[in-house]
This record gives structure tokens, sequence and C-alpha cells, in this order.
């Protein structure tokens, strides 16, 4: 078997000596070996960057292995980090937590990755006491999510999670989101300082360097930190006297009366699953959200006794049927057919694709029942085409009808700058604890960057809610993160 073995070039060097340039050595290395690649590449997000980072293939070069444990190592105890144990997040860190367990003889603990419900099933193996404190080990960090995805399984058997060590910070965010969740970043290489070297070292033009310094820049997920230059924002009981459509008045009251911005996305399979979950979250919620074609169970009573429980509990209905023909066809599908959404449902939504005669339609039908009407302004979905002059469009359609349009569907209401619409309710889809997304497109932000950093001023929460543990308690975090971002954003 032909072994492509390089041998040490770096690490092992024994002309060289500081850590910085140990470090620098250590970039070059990367480079030659392709674990930091540059091009254009299609991320997992589906966004196209300039700049590659694949550290998996560091297995096969023992020498840059090796280096990159020790500067991870040497960046912890130039940092002061002190820990008992220490966990690799699952597969690329696996091996560099080895090394670095095996080298200073520090234990090791290893997270199971297929255990998705950690609360039945084992999920840390390795020997521990409850209370010790358990350091992080990444190869890359970009917005910290898979990093948390360890902590909490950590955190749940009783481990105290601190300190993160990571090779690469793309500098995307994931400090602050970290930070924000109460762990310290250990970074060796700032992805700044990637490039810093290359460049130096002509393996990078200045000009590719500004690529991706760009790329980096326009692509920040934010960690959770409110923006410095946001500016302070009316009351949801001030934009309440400014409201025209009638729910959306009734929406800001009750917001500011249960102190919750949070719509439940109930996508549940069944009718009577849905009551249920309307039942127990109602207290947590200004609204709940159906897809009332999920259910196979849905019957003519169905309607009643949702209203019956929103009734009692305070919250608004909001079908997300998404209707997207002529008016003359959507009059129908709104008032009749097997679910008559507009005998029980307070609120539904549109596209604005056939143009504003949809919102005539279905008008006709709901502003005699005091209904409000969403428009699908934006849409959290990867590679989304509501954008630009297709979410102008909304806005202005909006404006046009504003005794029965109560707001929009929106993502990122704050980039519009329309003064007007202050009587309007923007609500965002894409919510969860952390930033993600889903494999079929979802993109996930999170409350504080969706209410405070963007604009907008509900949350809507589906699977971060109905598919937790304990849905209830899912809500009471939700709604608790969603209003302290709502007063953050209104001080
Ligand atoms: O752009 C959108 C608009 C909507 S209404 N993106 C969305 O995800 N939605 C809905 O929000 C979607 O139909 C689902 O009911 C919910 C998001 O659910 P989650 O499980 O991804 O939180």
């Amino acid at each position: 078997m032909t072994r492509s073995c390089v041998p040490s070039s770096t690490g092992s060097d024994k002309n060289v000596k500081t850590m910085d340039e140990r470090i620098d050595a250590l970039v070059l290395r990367l480079h030659e070996i392709e674990a930091v690649k540059f091009g254009s590449f299609t991320l997992k997000s589906g966004l196209q960057s300039p700049i590659y980072i694949d550290l998996r293939v560091i297995v096969s070069y023992p020498d840059v292995l090796t280096a990159v444990a020790e500067c991870m190592w040497d960046v912890l105890s130039n940092n002061g980090a002190k820990f008992d144990n220490m966990c690799g997040v699952p597969y690329t860190a696996l091996p560099i937590a080895t090394c670095m367990s095996l080298n200073h003889d520090c234990p090791m603990l290893m997270r199971r990755k297929e255990v998705k419900d950690y609360g039945t099933k084992k999920a840390i193996e390795g020997a521990f006491e409850k209370g010790q404190t358990c350091l992080l080990v990444e190869d890359l960090v970009t917005s910290g999510m898979s990093v948390m995805e360890t902590v909490h399984p950590l955190q749940h058997v009783g481990l105290k999670t601190t300190d993160v060590v990571v090779l690469i910070d793309r500098e995307q965010g994931g400090e602050q989101t970290l930070k924000k969740n109460g762990l310290k970043l250990h970074a060796v290489l700032p992805l700044s300082r990637v490039l810093k070297v290359l460049e130096k070292e002509g393996k990078m033009s200045k000009e590719l360097v500004e690529e991706v310094q760009q790329f980096i820049a326009a692509n920040q997920t934010g960690g959770d930190k409110p923006k410095e230059e946001k500016t302070k924002r009316e009351t949801y009981a001030g934009r309440a006297k400014i409201a025209s459509n009638q729910c959306a008045k009734d929406m800001f009251h009750l917001m500011e009366k249960k102190k919750s911005n949070l719509c439940v996305a109930a996508d549940v399979d069944t009718a009577k699953e849905l009551l249920e979950l309307a039942e127990t979250l109602g207290p947590e919620i200004c609204m709940l959200k159906t897809h009332c074609d999920l259910y196979p169970d849905f019957t003519e009573d169905f309607g009643e006794k949702l209203q019956a429980i929103a009734k009692k509990h305070d919250f608004l209905i909001f079908e997300d049927r998404k209707f997207a023909d002529i008016g003359n066809t959507v009059v129908g599908q709104y008032s009749s057919g097997v679910h008559k959404i507009a005998d029980w449902s307070h609120v539904t939504n549109a596209h604005i694709v056939p143009g504003s005669g949809i919102i005539d339609g279905l008008k006709s039908v709901g502003l005699p029942k005091k209904r409000g009407l969403l428009l699908l302004a934006e849409m959290s979905s990867k590679g989304t085409m509501a954008n630009g002059a297709y979410t102008e469009a909304a806005i202005q359609m909006a404006k046009d009808h504003k005794d029965f349009v109560m707001g929009f569907i929106a993502t990122n209401p704050n980039a519009w700058k329309v003064e007007w619409s202050k009587g309007l309710i923007n609500m965002t889809p894409g919510v969860q604890l952390q930033v993600g997304g889903d494999s079929m497109g979802q993109q996930y932000n999170t409350p504080m960057n969706v209410i405070c950093n963007n604009g907008s001023d509900v949350i809507i929460v589906g699977r971060g809610i109905y598919k937790a543990q304990d849905p209830a308690k899912a809500a009471s975090e939700y709604r608790k993160a969603g209003w302290e971002a709502y007063e953050k954003s209104v001080k």
C-alpha cells in the first residue's frame, strides 16, 4: 500500500519556536493539504462561498493532527482555561480531542451522535461525575450550533460546560452565540488570521482576500447580540392605536396584555393532537397557527372547538392557508369547501403572486367577519423568490388595503425602512433558539435576531416547540426569549 505520509514540517519542526510561528506554519500546511480551499463552493445552506474549510482530511496527516492538537492545547493554557475532562464534537473533532487527551493525560468523554433523544438513552459515554467541568473540542465554529448540540446532552447528564476550544473560528457570529449560552470560545485561528498568513505567503491574492472578507461580512449568523445601531421602536400598545385592521388591533393588545409575542406553528398530524396542544400551550401564546389540511380527522365542529379554547386562553387563530389563486376562486376556498376557514380562523394569509385581486376576493369574505390577512412579503426558506421587487409589491398592496391586511409574513422588515406600516404586524417563521436549518431548506434564526435586530413583532415557532420533549416548557422558554427581545427593542 502506498502511503502519502508527509514528513512533519510544522509543529515538530525544530527550527520553529514561538507559538505564533507554529500557528503560521500550520496555516500553510492546512492550505497545502487542501483543508482550506478557495474557489466557488456550494455550502450546505445553498450559499455560494469563495472559501471552503474541511478539516476532516487532517486525520490523514499525522503531523498536522499533532500540530492542531498542540496549538489548541496551548491556546487553552495561555488563556488559563480549567476543566476536568473533555468531549470532542462528533466527528471531525474526535481525533483532535483524542490527541489532546493522550498527550496531556486529560480524560475524554464521547457523545453518541445517533442518540437524538438524550432524555431517555445514554448519550454521553465515558466515566465522569456530576458537577465536573467538561471542555468542548470542535474543529471549526461558524454559528455555534453544532457546539450547542453537544453542550445540551453534556449539561443534561450534570456536566458543566464553560469553555470551547476550536481550531478555526469563521468569525460569523459563533462566538456571540456561545457567549450568550455562557461559553467562552478559545480559537487558535480566527479566519482573518488564516487570510493574513496566506496573503503574506503569496497563496492568496489581495482581491481573493477581499472577496472572502466580503462573504464573511455578508453572511453573519449574527450571534444573538442586539445591533448597536438599532433604533428604539414603538410599543405594541402604541401601535394598537394606529392599526386599521381589527385583528391587528386585537393582536397588539393581547400581546401587551399576555406579554407574549409567540405564535406556535402547530403542525401536528391530527385535529385531536392540535386541540390538545392548543389547550396545553394556550396560556403561553398570542396566536396559534394551523394547517387544517394536515388533519385526516378534521370535522365540522373543529373550528368551534378551537375557538372555545382560543377564547378561554385569549389567543388568535391563524390558518396558514397561503391562498394563491385569482380573487374569484379564493372567495370559495376561503368561505366554503370542507374547511370553511373564514368561519373559525381570525387570520389567514396569501401569496401576492396573482396580483391584488386575491386581496379583493378574500376581503369580500373576511372583512364583514372582522378577519385579518397577512401577506407573504418574504419567506424563511432557502432560495425564496419573495424578495426585492416582490417584497416591495406586497408592501404596496398592504398599503392599498389597510382595512383588511393586518400585516406580513416577513423575515427582515427592518431592511424595508417603511414608516407608514407601524400599524401592521410582522410575523416571522423559521425561529429556533439557535440559528440553523432543516434538510429541506427551512432556515432558522433566533428570537433576539428576529425581533430585536430584524424588527419583526411575532416569532412563529413550530418544531422547536411541538417536537420538544416538554412542549409547554419549550413554549415558555420561547415566550420568554421573544418577550425579552421585544423589551430590549423598545427600551
Ligand atoms: O416563509 C415561511 C412562511 C411560513 S407561514 N416559512 C415557514 O416556515 N412558514 C410556516 O412556519 C411553515 O408552514 C411552518 O408551519 C412554520 C415553521 O415551522 P418550523 O417547524 O420550521 O418552526
